[in-house]
């Protein structure tokens, strides 16, 4: 762990940059992808499953029979901390409801915004070693509360041809409507073009390696939205001798394990607290299951001492972390003027772990700074909000004059028109 004291202003920015990868050469192989799958459809898609996942299988969907057979195979108590979960992230999104406003601009003049589902989405679970079948809840279910009527899931099989079963029982508990054994850049390239057997979405969400980050902005350019730009976990923390240096251990180890080029950072005022916190972490990494993974996120990893809060907070700021964990005597300082984070954890009870997983909140977060221009998905992401106006007889007279007047002076003659003609249609009706 690099540990650094007092790092002057000027420093930070390097202190805190993010791993950069060149997605040049990944760049090629994506757009010859979407090539062929636009050209070639379901032949494209089953020739690189069978390419990068050594799978061939006659039918990409997953089967009504595959799903129940899955779900025989989860424990009833990983079945009850999925529910329990679900029903979290369930109140927590569905309380993102809001009302329709109707607003009277002026006299006569009726005007409100509502929000409507985006009717086609499609969610991008990652296979590999550690199958999220939470990521799954995390936007099935605002997915489904926000009214999305097509819910596709793709994901990638293993060489027998199946998708992980904790995938398959989320996926059928939180109403996603169709399940297809497809992953990296042909699912992405399916989902943007539609083949016989992947339908084209509107929107498309999810996190996954470098490829499929690469294939999700390929997306945007045929009109296909995407949730927020991916990169690697993040977490930062900041924490004071009120903190528990074996908790703050164990939550800069959770995001560590995530993957090799993960981000975790201690920013502290305590000197012995950053001492205990990097012998503690020693000791949790030594028994963790995946500890060449987090070893080497680790060794990335930086601890950093600042003289006070204000400094601390100022650095923070300045990274935008995806997790912001505070363990601070005085927390509402940083919970009132942090301005930029995707998620925050207060107190020395709140693991990151808690907000992964069944606390309610969303854990598809921006990260790589995005937290200072994007927010986390929520239930708007599921939406656009559509404007509506009615305006009554009395009510073009009153904005009537105010339009022609600016339409005029843009030299849009025919705009003038729309309201002059109904402006004469007003008079005429009176003198009736
Ligand atoms: N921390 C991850 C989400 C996740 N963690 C899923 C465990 N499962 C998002 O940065
Ligand atoms: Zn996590």
């Amino acid at each position: 762990m690099n540990k650094i004291f007092n790092p002057k202003p000027e420093t930070w920015s390097a202190i805190l940059e993010r791993p950069t990868k060149t997605v040049d050469d990944i760049e090629a192989t994506v757009k010859e992808i979407f090539k062929e799958v636009q050209k070639k459809g379901d032949d494209a898609v089953a020739k690189y499953t069978s390419f990068f996942d050594g799978a061939t299988f006659e039918n990409i969907q997953v089967s009504k029979s595959e799903i129940e057979e899955a779900i025989a195979t989860i424990s009833d108590e990983l079945k009850s901390a999925i529910q329990l979960a679900k029903s979290n992230i369930e109140k927590f999104h569905s309380a993102q409801k809001t009302d329709k406003v109707v607003v009277e601009t002026t006299e006569g003049v009726y005007c409100w915004q509502e929000k409507r589902p985006i009717q086609k989405i499609g969610l991008y679970i990652p296979g590999g070693t550690a199958p999220l079948f939470s990521t799954v809840l995390m936007l099935a279910v605002p997915a489904t509360i926000a009214g999305c009527n097509e819910i596709v899931l793709c994901s990638p099989p293993d060489k027998k041809g199946n998708i992980n079963p904790a995938i398959l029982y989320a996926a059928d508990l939180c109403g996603v409507t169709k399940i297809l054994k497809v992953g990296g850049i042909q699912a992405i390239a399916g989902m943007t073009f539609g083949t016989k057997s992947i339908p084209k979405v509107y929107k498309i969400f999810g996190p996954g390696n470098q490829f499929v980050t690469v294939a999700k902005q390929l997306a945007t350019q045929f009109g296909v939205a995407i949730d927020m730009p991916a990169g690697p976990s993040e977490l930062l923390i900041v924490a004071d001798d009120t903190a528990v240096p074996a908790f703050i251990a164990s939550d800069l180890l959770s995001q560590a394990e995530h993957g090799t080029d993960s981000q975790v950072i201690l920013v502290s005022t305590s000197l012995e607290l950053i001492d205990k916190v990097e012998e503690e972490v020693q000791k949790q990494l030594d028994v963790l299951p995946r500890k060449a993974i987090a070893e080497k996120a680790i060794a990335n990893s930086k601890l950093i001492f600042v003289e006070n809060d204000e400094t601390a907070l100022e650095l923070i700021d300045e990274y935008g972390p995806e997790h912001f964990i505070i363990c601070t005597k005085d927390e509402d300082f940083y919970v009132n003027n942090i301005g930029n984070a995707g998620s925050v954890f207060i107190g020395n009870y709140t693991p990151e772990s808690a907000g992964d997983y069944a606390s309610g909140t969303n854990h598809t977060l921006p990260t790589n700074g995005y937290a200072k221009n994007y927010s986390g998905v929520n239930l708007d992401s599921f939406t656009k909000s559509m404007t509506f106006q009615k305006i009554s007889e009395s009510g073009i007279q009153n904005i009537g004059k105010a339009i022609e007047i600016m339409a005029e002076a843009e030299g849009l003659q025919a705009h003038k028109n729309a309201v002059t003609l109904r402006l004469e249609s007003c008079k005429v009706s009176k003198t009736l």
